[in-house]
């Protein structure tokens, strides 16, 4: 009896602490998947082209941080953005929708409504319901408010209604007014009895422009660019007040930079997705004294070698908190390049012989490929193995293939999951993809781009970019003729009806009254 009883006590004893040893177990391994969740960064340029890294074929400038994550990640040879400007991209690469989509996916004023619905599903709402801390720091330019926009008081809705738990961020571009930083909603920095007051309708009385004043201003407008004057500076746009929240252009890298360290330093210890969405080389070009001068090549290569700059400190923050090993990083830029986009900053001349598009055709507006083929890196250190890829990608792809990553079954409208392509592990990647420039769209598949005939000037004049507007219809091979110098339209019907016909499928025959173009 005794010994039985004895028995029984020690299996008691022993069923304890197995059951104490499995909860325990359990914890661990719980532990171990939610240490698994990789944060994830979105590092997101404003007009690099496709030539403007060393790692893409530069060779007039060194961008040895860009450069770090190319060579050591997958580096995407077809890799584009969803537009060659920045509003329909910035909308897509959020969303996985195409832009042309959305009516109102067009480069925005500084006043215009926010064009994401609020209950639209974003990379950042997705990985929300995957436990995500969710911030953004840097460009927006997805519009604010709902209309007649005080801001004096929180804007709203945002990128704060969208899915980010946290935004740091300048609402349109650098060369738009306001010229004020916006926190989680609110103005940084604003002294109530300065009120901020912005119209893109007219000026505000007394108050110097561009146009009127040339005398106050240390960077002269060439096209647009000809409304209020913030620091020597004239913008798109007019403003009034808000003088302490207005900000300082050189410092700006530096601010977006401490921003975005402090958000990984705040959110190491749990999965996080951070965007952040850097303001160069867009117009102005405004480098810090440190970078002013640097590279030879004017403003425009030396915003970019302060861009450069500011992702080395990004990245070894990441490294110095421990966590480099288990964050993903996408790398690319909004649109393809631009030198001279409305100021005499001096870009032009001194560009040498630095190509920013490489060796495609066109630029940013553009439908040849310079517009939207840009650079487009995925780099995982530990996880990813380095390599190229010819796989075609779109950032129109991230919303599902981070849903995929993160083991949310979310997807977006248009975007396919193409993990393993991003994780380097196949270099398959999408068979057709829509490309939109200022509301007019073309059409990839596999190694072909057709571009169907529109109205309007074949070259903008004054940033001097073809813009891919021709009576005709073009037909490309992008394998054999990267730089899209012979149209086989002609030559090639077969192949021409046949992408046509693909294009129409997803397009529909909806290119009626989408000639207008954006550009003044
Ligand atoms: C254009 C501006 C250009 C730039 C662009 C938006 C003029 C004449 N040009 O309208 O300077 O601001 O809009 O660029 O105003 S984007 O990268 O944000 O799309
Ligand atoms: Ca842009």
């Amino acid at each position: 009896m005794k010994i039985i009883k004895r028995n029984l006590f020690h299996t008691a004893i022993i069923v304890l602490l197995l059951v104490g040893c499995k909860s325990k177990e359990e914890k661990v391994v719980a532990t171990d998947e939610t240490a698994k969740k990789p944060n994830i960064v979105f590092i997101y340029m404003d007009d690099l082209g496709y030539g403007d890294m060393s790692a893409y074929g530069a060779t007039e400038i060194s961008t040895p941080n860009m450069d770090a994550l190319a060579t050591g990640g997958v580096q995407f040879t077809n890799g584009y953005a969803s537009s060659a400007t920045c509003t329909p991209s910035r909308y897509a690469i959020l969303t996985g929708r195409y832009p042309w989509r959305n009516k109102d996916a067009k480069i925005l004023p500084g006043t215009a409504p926010l064009i994401i619905d609020t209950d639209q599903m974003t990379v950042p709402r997705m990985l929300q319901g995957e436990g995500y801390a969710t911030g953004i720091v840097g460009k927006w330019h997805l519009g604010l408010g709902s209309g007649n926009v005080n801001w004096n008081e929180r804007v709203s809705p945002g990128p704060n209604e969208v899915g980010f738990d946290y935004s740091y961020i300048l609402a349109a571009t650098q060369d738009r007014v306001p010229t004020v930083y916006i926190a989680d909603g609110h103005v940084d920095g604003l002294d109530p009895n300065d009120p901020i007051e912005v119209s893109y309708e007219k000026n505000f009385e007394g108050e110097p422009t561009g146009l009127d004043n040339p005398e106050l201003t240390t960077m002269k407008w060439h096209h647009g660019h000809n409304n209020s004057i913030v620091n020597g500076v004239p913008r798109i746009g007019f403003m009034k007040g808000g003088e302490s929240a207005k900000w300082s252009d050189v410092d700006m890298a530096d601010h977006f930079l401490a921003k975005a360290q402090q958000y990984v330093k705040e959110h190491k210890n749990k999965p996080f997705f951070l965007y952040y969405a850097l303001q160069q080389p867009h117009v102005p070009r405004t480098p810090h004294p440190r970078f002013a001068g640097k590279s030879g090549m004017g403003p425009r290569g030396d915003v970019i070698l302060e861009a450069d700059w500011m992702i080395g400190q990004f990245m070894k923050t990441l490294e110095d908190e421990g966590i480099l090993d288990n964050t993903l990083i996408v790398f690319s830029s909004d649109n393809g390049p631009v030198v001279n986009d409305g100021y005499y900053d001096d870009s032009e001349e001194k560009l040498g012989n630095h190509t920013p598009a490489g060796i495609l055709r066109g630029g940013k507006y553009s439908l040849f490929d310079a517009g939207t083929r840009v650079p487009f890196i995925t780099y995982w250190k530990g996880t990813i193995a380095p390599g190229k890829s010819d796989a075609l990608v779109c950032q129109l792809d991230l919303l599902t293939s981070m849903a995929a990553l993160v083991g949310s079954d979310k997807t977006g409208g248009d975007s396919e999951n193409l993990l393993d392509a991003f994780m380097g592990k196949s270099k398959d990647g999408r068979e057709e993809l829509v490309l939109e420039a200022t509301s007019r769209t073309a059409f990839r598949k596999g190694n072909w781009a057709m571009i169907p005939p529109y109205k309007g000037p074949a070259i903008n004049k004054m940033v001097n970019i073809e813009l891919g507007n021709a009576e005709e219809y073009q037909l490309y091979n992008l394998e054999n003729d990267p730089s899209q110098k012979e149209n086989l339209a002609k030559s090639n019907p077969e192949k021409l009806q046949e992408l046509i016909a693909d294009f129409e499928k997803i397009r529909g025959n909806s290119n009626d009254g989408i000639q207008d173009l954006e550009l003044k």
